[in-house]
């Protein structure tokens, strides 16, 4: 059994912490912007290690839409390398744990379409996407 790593960012080590120990009871938005979050867990492509990821809820029917924004800092989050690595993760959405299968979405059409559901939900991922050259990454979870 893969061991669990956490992140080694303090605030979302410990968001995740909160939201699963309480079963998404609490933790279960970004700080005081009351903007839903979810859990995405996921493999690390080089340790094997177990990840969680909190990300912004972006939510296209029963998928989710993950995007790799980091708040436009001009390298992808490492994240991003799991998921391309391995499309098994899970999404916790408060109570719910969903086995899904996340694909990165390069198709134009789609992939604006899904963009305007991310910035709909969170709106700083369109400044995010100014702030940098990188082609911000955008994956849709979709239930196995
Ligand atoms: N990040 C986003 O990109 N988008 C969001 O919508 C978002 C929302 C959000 C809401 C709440 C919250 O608390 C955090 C939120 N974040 C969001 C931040 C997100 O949770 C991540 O912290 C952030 O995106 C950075 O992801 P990261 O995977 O780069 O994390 C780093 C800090 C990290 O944990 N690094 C580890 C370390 O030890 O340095 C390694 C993690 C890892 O996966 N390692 C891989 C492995 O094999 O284990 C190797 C990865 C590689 O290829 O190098």
């Amino acid at each position: 059994m893969a061991e669990y790593m956490p992140s080694t960012r303090d605030w979302v080590r410990e968001q995740v912490e909160l939201y699963e120990s309480t079963n998404g009871a609490e933790g279960t938005t970004l700080r005081d912007t009351g903007l839903p979050v979810v859990i995405v867990t996921n493999t690390g492509n080089n340790t094997g290690a177990i990840r969680k990821t909190p990300l912004m809820r972006v939510k296209d029917g029963s998928n989710y839409v993950l995007v790799g924004s980091q708040g436009g800092r001009p390298r992808h989050p490492v994240w991003v390398f799991n998921l391309r690595a391995n499309s098994s993760v899970q999404v916790r959405d408060e109570a719910d744990v969903y086995e899904m299968r996340v694909r990165e979405v390069e198709d134009d059409p789609e992939r604006a379409r899904l963009w305007a559901l991310a910035v709909e939900a969170y709106p700083p991922y369109e400044e995010y996407q100014q702030r940098t050259t990188r082609k911000i990454p955008v994956f849709l979870a979709e239930p196995v």
